[in-house]
């Protein structure tokens, strides 16, 4: 039940702790929550350090965490010595740390602590973008796009900008919300002049990344100087106010791996079609994220999100569904790439 309550105050803080992950921790002594804490940003302190501290006298207590508690001194020391100190007899966490080389557990072991892993699948589906991306050292990419029936993005004259309703669009800057970075194509960030931020559900504006080959952005003049860190991906020098990040490999997989070394490790693909078709065509996201509007737009192939040769049917993946969710006349669902 704590570990649960635990998860909650993670979940709530997901998309704020940067690179760390989001962590919740509660606890308890003869039945009383006597800590509460979550992580709340990246470069303070973790979840178990706030609880705690809000604890206060913690002895003989039993701390639940969402995480395993970390051993190693990263930007703040580590957990493991606080939990000892404070005395906590008992610690139950649901998730292992594989990022780090932990020998936390033998550490609080030999401390006289009681220490059960009870792993949660809410809690390890919850982890798995952010030991994935830090096991690969590359983002962990969603793509989300909003379609027509019929699978177009747009009309044929580039015009229709919003095909889904005002619930979906909320539901796209919830999306956003736990994103560190949201990547387009030039065609697409001149065209519909996106804020790719989450402002209706939060103030967080994660990365706006523009690929260009050429360069030739023109940057809108809410881009210039703008607090929302600003990434062009381009093969030639800038001058600009925008982050730069050249490279002659323009592929998917390099630019995942280019951009988690700038600090983006949660990845959103907007768009356009090519730009979408570049990252399934090389197998380069986790997730796909669809939109659908009730309408049948028609018209040419252009706009159309994925428009690749044809391919074997026998030889393709199969996506599984992990949720399908509906706002009025429009439905979202969420596929992750299946293991086989
Ligand atoms: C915990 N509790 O609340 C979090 C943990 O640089 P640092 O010191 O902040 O350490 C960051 C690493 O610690 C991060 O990569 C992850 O492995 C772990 N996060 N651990 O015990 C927490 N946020
Ligand atoms: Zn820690």
């Amino acid at each position: 039940m704590y570990i649960n309550e635990a998860f909650k105050l993670a979940q709530m803080t997901d998309g704020q702790t940067g690179r760390n992950p989001a962590v919740g921790c509660i606890i308890v002594r003869d039945g009383a929550i006597i800590g509460i804490g979550a992580h709340l940003k990246e470069g303070s302190s973790h979840a178990e350090v706030q609880a705690l501290a809000m604890a206060g006298d913690a002895r003989g207590a039993t701390l639940y965490c969402t995480l395993e508690p970390c051993s190693h001194y990263g930007q703040t020391p580590p957990c493991t010595e606080a939990v000892v100190e404070a005395g906590i007899s008992r610690v139950v966490f649901a998730a292992r740390d594989t990022s780090l080389d932990n020998t936390g557990i033998a550490y609080m072991e030999a401390h006289g602590i009681e220490v059960s892993h009870e792993p949660h699948d809410d809690i390890t589906e919850f982890y798995a973008p952010f030991f994935q991306a830090k096991k690969d050292s590359a983002c962990y990419v969603t793509v989300k796009l909003a379609a027509t029936l019929d699978g177009k993005l747009a009309d044929d004259s580039d015009s229709s900008k919003w095909l889904t309703n005002a619930d979906s669009r909320t539901d796209v800057h919830k999306l956003r919300h736990t994103m560190d970075g949201v990547l387009v194509g030039r065609r697409t960030y001149e065209l519909d002049q996106p804020k790719l931020d989450a402002r209706h559900v939060s103030g967080k504006k994660p990365a706006k990344i523009i690929i260009s080959r050429s360069g030739d952005v023109k940057l809108h003049a809410a881009d210039i100087d703008s607090e929302q860190r600003i990434i062009i991906i381009t093969s030639r020098e800038l001058e600009t106010t925008a982050e730069v990040i050249v490279t002659d490999d323009l592929s998917p997989g390099h630019i995942t791996k280019l951009l988690y070394k700038h600090g983006i490790r949660r990845l959103l693909v907007e768009g356009g079609s090519s730009v979408i078709t570049a990252f399934i065509e090389h197998d380069c996201f986790d997730e796909v994220v669809l939109y659908y509007a009730p309408k049948l737009l028609g018209g040419t192939e252009r706009n159309r999100f994925y428009h690749t040769e044809e391919k074997e049917l026998s030889a393709l993946k199969q996506l599984e569904l992990k949720s399908v969710d509906v706002f009025q006349h429009d439905v979202k669902l969420t596929y992750r790439k299946g293991q086989n």
